[in-house]
């Protein structure tokens, strides 16, 4: 070795150890997160470098294999990574990219990289994080392995065999002395992974799990159109085939599918290179811009719009509007609290032009399709303007305080961070809530009956029930596009139901109207459920209370098991608690055991209530048989 290089070696050796050192001490600068989201961000690190191969056009299949110990095998038919000693640091380019943390683990450069996109940290972030690490190529007529532990190299790169074809194959096994969870959940990668087959139209991923035999392939030829189908399948359209637009400017790439459905959601999902921008970003604007502006001009030129009538507004063009926004660029920004917004202002306009002209040129040959969505579009208008008056009136009341629910029986403290609301069902329950509650900090609203299904109306009419307005008179927040959660008058709101099909139901209900209205109510984690006992086990003189069968069994094994002076009662619903044994097992913060509502991803939420609330009946039947487990007791 030359003295120059030798030095460099050195360095990078020292380089490697700190760099590597440093990604175990602090995982969670690298990943996000040590929990399961970043055990499974991990294998997206290895997948965006295929991904990267097949964006390149040299790469068509990609496989992912979770073993029966956790370990995952990634593996695609791309040129191989190269087998040479790398010029700069002089040891081989695989062992570089495998334990050299690269700032923004961009490598190579050019082209439109996936890797070293959110958290793009690269492979050897991954290998920093696996009790085991393998990288086997092929290519050139041979195969090439290396191995690793925690980071540092286990054996040298060395040929170990001759082979014809060419790819890369990336074995790993996540630390469990680093990870708090190492089970990967097989629908987790499963919809990431179809999200990527969407997205790269054209390529075969395939997800196989040695532990059940489950296999999947996602291979999409439509791309982001069959995206846009997929997220509508359960959905009754208003046209048959989604638009579809595609354009490139210089180095832009512009892709846009849109399909609109009889409902009054609008749900637009945008990526720059793969990644999804949740918040947002300049490609998102440029098509809104782009699609009112066409819709409008439309309307104008056939006669659906009056000269001198107001242009519709963007949310009116958007209501019941399925579509996916995915740009692909050498030089992404992102911004944003999470780093989900796409800060390149060039993208604006180039997004905007391609799909003004493209939009416009459907709408004129398609003229029944734009009749349908122009009349829907009047009608979002209309009902806009009613639900604007509503909410109007709902804003004044909330303004009086004379004018809370009567039906509310509020806490005294005034301080929202320590106050709770518990929405209970049914009047009877309210009651032994009322009185077994600490009203320092405790409110119950009692909700009589079943509240109406959100699903299939708009704002206006939702605002028209009774039970609704006492919500958000209560919450004190507003709804729909008004809702503020910095003024929430609690930061718990707790759902309590009976633990039957009826209380199932209810909770689901409130959950939809919570997703679609106050949407921040659930992202910000404010909404709980609460978890009522069973059972309740009497022996002698002593209550045992078992929040389900398990621990039934539990309490009995602990008291001796059943005999004479044993009896269980198995509650069904709250009613049949006085107001001591509520607080007790339900209410009280020191016992109680409260389900954190969360949302993990708007796609799957809207989903699974569209299913659950929507017009068809076969998705619902499916999912839940599917969920049978997840979903017990759930009215049909
Ligand atoms: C199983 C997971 N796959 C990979 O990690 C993977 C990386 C990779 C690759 C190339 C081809 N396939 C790959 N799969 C590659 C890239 C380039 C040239 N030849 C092959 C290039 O970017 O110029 N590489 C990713 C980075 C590198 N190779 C490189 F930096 F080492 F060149």
């Amino acid at each position: 070795m030359l003295e120059q290089e030798k030095k460099a070696y050195d360095e990078s050796q020292i380089q490697v150890l700190e760099g590597l050192e440093a990604v175990r001490k602090r995982p969670g600068m690298y990943i996000g997160s040590t929990g399961s989201r970043g055990l499974h961000h991990l294998v997206y690190e290895i997948v965006d470098n295929s991904i990267d191969e097949a964006i390149e056009g040299t790469c068509k299949n990609i496989s992912v294999v979770i073993h029966s110990d956790n370990s995952i095998t990634v593996e695609d038919d791309g040129r191989g990574m190269p087998i040479g000693i790398h010029p700069k640091m002089g040891i081989p380019t695989v062992e570089v990219i495998m334990t050299i943390l690269h700032a923004g683990g961009k490598f190579g450069g050019g082209g439109y990289k996936v890797s070293g996109g959110l958290h793009g940290v690269g492979a050897s972030v991954v290998n920093a994080l696996s009790v085991n690490c393998q990288v086997i190529v092929t290519r050139d007529g041979g195969v090439w392995r290396q191995t690793y532990s925690r980071g540092k190299v286990t054996s040298a790169f060395e040929k170990i065999g001759e082979a014809e074809g060419h790819g890369t194959k990336t074995y790993f096994k996540p630390d469990p002395e680093i990870f708090e969870e190492t089970e990967f959940d097989y629908d987790i990668l499963a919809q990431r992974l179809r999200e990527l087959a969407f997205l790269n139209k054209g390529i075969s991923i395939v997800l196989s799990d040695e532990r059940t035999d489950k296999k999947d392939e996602f291979c999409y030829e439509g791309g982001i159109k069959s995206f846009v189908e997929y997220l509508n399948r359960n959905k009754e359209k208003l046209h048959e085939e989604p638009i579809y637009v595609e354009g490139k400017k210089d180095d832009y790439i512009v892709e846009i599918a849109l399909q609109y459905n009889d409902g009054y959601q609008e749900n637009i999902f945008s990526f720059a290179n793969n990644i999804d921008t949740v918040e947002g970003g300049t490609h998102l604007v440029g098509f809104k811009t782009a699609l009112t502006r066409a819709f409008n001009d439309y309307a104008k030129k056939f006669g659906h719009l009056k000269e001198n009538d107001k242009n519709l507004s963007g949310e009116d063009i958007r209501e019941g509007l399925t579509a996916v926004v995915s740009v692909k660029l050498t030089d992404p920004q992102f911004e944003g609290q999470t780093k989900t917004k796409l800060g390149n202002t060039e993208v604006r306009g180039i997004v905007d032009n391609i799909v003004g002209d493209k939009v416009s040129t459907y709408l004129e040959e398609n003229p029944n399709v734009g009749k349908t969505i122009i009349d829907k579009a009047l009608l979002a208008a209309r009902a806009r303007e009613a639900a604007r008056k509503a909410r109007e009136l709902t804003r004044k009341s909330v303004l009086e305080r004379t004018t809370l629910p009567g039906k509310l029986a509020d806490c005294s403290s005034k301080d929202p961070d320590e106050c709770e609301i518990y929405i209970v069902e049914g009047d009877s329950a309210g009651g032994s809530a009322k009185q077994g509650r600490n009203r320092m900090f405790q409110a119950i609203l009692p909700l009589r009956g079943k509240i109406m299904n959100v699903e299939k109306q708009r704002l206006d009419k939702i605002l028209g029930y009774q039970e609704i307005r006492s919500m958000i008179t209560a919450f004190g927040a507003g709804i729909g596009k008004d809702f503020d959660v910095e003024k929430i008058r609690y930061n718990r709101i707790i759902i309590m139901t009976d633990a039957d099909v009826d209380g199932a139901h209810i909770r689901t209900l409130l959950l939809t109207f919570f997703y679609r209205y106050m949407k921040e109510l659930v992202e910000k984690g404010h909404v709980y459920i609460a978890q009522p006992p069973l059972y309740k086990i009497t022996k002698g003189r002593k209550d045992y209370y078992a929040y389900n069968d398990k621990e039934k069994e539990k309490i009995l094994m602990e008291i001796g098991g059943q005999d004479n002076n044993t009896s269980i009662q198995r509650y069904k619903g709250l009613g049949e608690m006085d107001a001591e044994q509520l607080w007790e097992t339900t209410m009280n913060p020191e016992k109680r055991t409260l389900l954190q509502v969360t949302v993990e991803d708007a796609m799957a939420a809207d989903e699974i209530f569209t299913i659950l609330m929507g017009d068809k009946v076969e998705p619902r039947r499916e999912f839940i048989t599917e969920n049978a487990k997840k979903v017990e007791n759930l009215d049909i």
